[in-house]
């Protein structure tokens, strides 16, 4: 273990092209198991990260209270019983320092930086139709072509920052959550905004409030925020996860969302109130997402049902802070609890009670512009020393139509997914054969689908080698029937009437469509499974 190799270095840019058997774009966590995989079976392979370390989203998320809303036992890798033996998690929901550790142990650990190159975006991937190879172009000029090409690119990483007039003429400092900076941030004495009140935001409020002379929340929308009740891990429990990962990970496979949680089979509507609320107190009380995870089924599906459950939940709002109008105005109103990923906080809606947060209200008053002092809304400027920009993702698409991709007849992936996602099982795309996109976009604890996909695209690329098979790209028809399938099932939730990531909705101009798969893990990889064992017939091998 910790042989800390090094990264390869970047070449200037004139040299010959590169030749691997794979290439795999971004080292987090479906790209570094990406690359374990590929390399166990003998590809050369050669992972480009654009990021100065690995680990992806837990690279580039610094911000103050980044952690995860996943319990960390379910979090980890399932696939090395060693390294589960070797790490202890310090908390039950482990922040973004120990989460950026994990996943530069598990790089040294299994030897994978010698085939990761840092500090390397890829700026375009071009499908060669005759040699049926992709070649890559990173920024700066350096080419490198491959046979396979695994788009590990997350789906929270192409950051969106809104583009008000003015940005650029703001005096003080300014950070993305996204983009955040290795040192600390000192906020102690200053005068600090934060635009969005998303899951991001929600996390760093309440410790913001607590260093800064003064916090303004310049909120849009409020949220459905449940509490996190993080804690740390005692030996007996981190020796009990020891003893029994392989049940733990198991649960999380058997489950609808890829957690330990499950839902209740019951519906909320055929309890009683007094049967109800008790179970709705218990679930408040637990830590993680059980009342959402945990809840009566039905209230992803049924508005009625959800409306018991959203009731409760603004109640607990407006016991909590202080001020009767601040608490209404952090109530939302406009869509059902859950149809948002549910942000986990710790103290958030106390830090409303200090006389140093003030909570401004941008739906009614928008954002005209920034200036050189801080934030205009149409009714008054405030000013400021820090902007921090907790705006959110271009999620699912945005990593992958912001390289440009062009697969057969040079048709560009951005052209292809302008619509919404157009995949089969969300892995490949009909007319970009040998293009594996390993991000999870099932409703699911991210890791827990992601080492599932990882294990396909590896699978599938050993079944082509063996069969010395060139190519392998999805029938239209499968692509079309899966794009209706997925919305088949989305439409039975609450998912698509709401604004929210998962729908494309935070972004301008983006097509509405819902961005992730909202079937349960046992379903989704029950399809993965039988697309393999059926003999890949829904694609067309060359
Ligand atoms: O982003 P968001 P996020 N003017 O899109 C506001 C994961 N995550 O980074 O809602 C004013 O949710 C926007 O307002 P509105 C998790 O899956 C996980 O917070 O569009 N405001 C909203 O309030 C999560 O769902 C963890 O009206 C503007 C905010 O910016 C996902 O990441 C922690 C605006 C963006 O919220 C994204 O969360 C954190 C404008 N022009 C995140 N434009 C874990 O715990 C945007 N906003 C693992």
């Amino acid at each position: 273990m910790g042989n800390m190799q090094q990264h390869p270095q970047k070449p200037n840019g004139n040299g010959a092209v590169e030749q691997y058997d794979a290439i795999v774009i971004g080292a987090g966590v479906s790209g570094l198991y990406q690359l374990y995989k590929l390399r166990e079976m003998g590809l050369s392979v050669r992972a480009f990260e654009d990021a100065g370390g690995v680990g992806g989203t837990w690279y580039w998320n610094r911000y103050p209270g980044c952690r995860f809303d996943s319990e960390s036992e379910t979090y980890g890798y399932s696939w090395s019983e060693e390294l589960l033996q070797e790490w202890n998690w310090k908390e039950h929901f482990s922040g973004q320092p120990e989460n950026e550790r994990y996943l530069n142990y598990v790089a040294d650990k299994f030897d994978l930086r010698r085939d990761i190159q840092l500090d390397s975006r890829v700026s375009s991937a071009v499908y060669d139709e005759k040699e049926h190879c992709w070649e890559v172009q990173i920024e700066g000029g350096q080419r490198a072509r491959a046979q396979f090409l695994v788009g590990a690119v997350g789906v929270l990483s192409a950051k969106y920052t809104p583009p008000f007039e003015g940005i650029d003429s703001f005096k003080g400092q300014s950070f993305h959550t996204s983009n955040w900076p290795k040192e600390k941030v000192d906020f102690s004495g200053k005068r600090v905004g934060c635009i969005g009140t998303g899951a991001t935001a929600i996390q760093l409020i309440p410790i913001v409030a607590e260093e800064a002379g003064h916090l303004t929340v310049f909120q849009r929308t409020p949220n459905y925020a449940a509490p996190c009740r993080n804690s740390e891990v005692s030996p007996e429990t981190q020796a009990a996860w020891k003893a029994r990962y392989p049940e733990i990970h198991k649960k999380c496979r058997d489950s609808s969302a890829g957690f330990e949680h499950e839902f209740d089979p019951r519906s909320a509507l055929e309890v009683s109130e007094e049967e109800r609320l008790e179970l709705y107190e218990k679930l408040w009380m637990q830590p993680g997402f059980t009342k959402w995870l945990g809840n009566f089924h039905d209230i992803m599906t049924n508005r009625e049902a959800n409306e018991t459950f959203s009731e409760f939940v603004r109640n607990k709002i407006r016991e909590r802070v202080h001020d009767p109008e601040v608490a209404e105005m952090l109530i939302p109103k406009d869509h059902p609890f859950g149809a948002k990923r549910i942000p986990l906080e710790t103290h958030y809606y106390e830090a409303y009670n200090r006389d140093n947060v003030k909570l401004v209200d941008v739906r009614k008053a928008p954002i005209e512009r920034i200036t050189p002092k801080g934030v205009k809304t149409q009714d008054a400027e405030y000013e400021l020393d820090v902007i921090i920009y907790a705006t959110g993702f271009d999620a699912v698409s945005g990593p992958l139509t912001r390289i440009d991709i062009r697969g057969e007849g040079g048709q560009t992936f951005r052209e292809k997914w302008a619509n919404g996602p157009r995949s089969y099982l969300g892995i490949q795309t009909a007319g970009f054969p040998n293009f594996f996109i390993a991000a999870s976009t099932a409703f699911c604890n991210y890791p827990v689908c992601a080492e599932m996909i990882v294990e396909w695209i590896a699978d599938c690329i050993g079944h082509l080698r063996e069969k010395d098979l060139s190519s392998i790209a999805p029938t239209l028809q499968a692509e079309q029937e899966w794009v209706d399938h997925s919305n088949e099932i989305a439409s039975q939730t609450l998912l698509t009437d709401t604004e929210s990531w998962f729908m494309g909705a935070n972004i301008p101009g983006k097509a509405r469509a819902l961005l992730l798969y909202a079937n349960t893990v046992p379903e989704y990889r029950k399809r993965c499974r039988a697309a393999a064992d059926g003999g890949y017939k829904e694609f067309v091998l060359q």
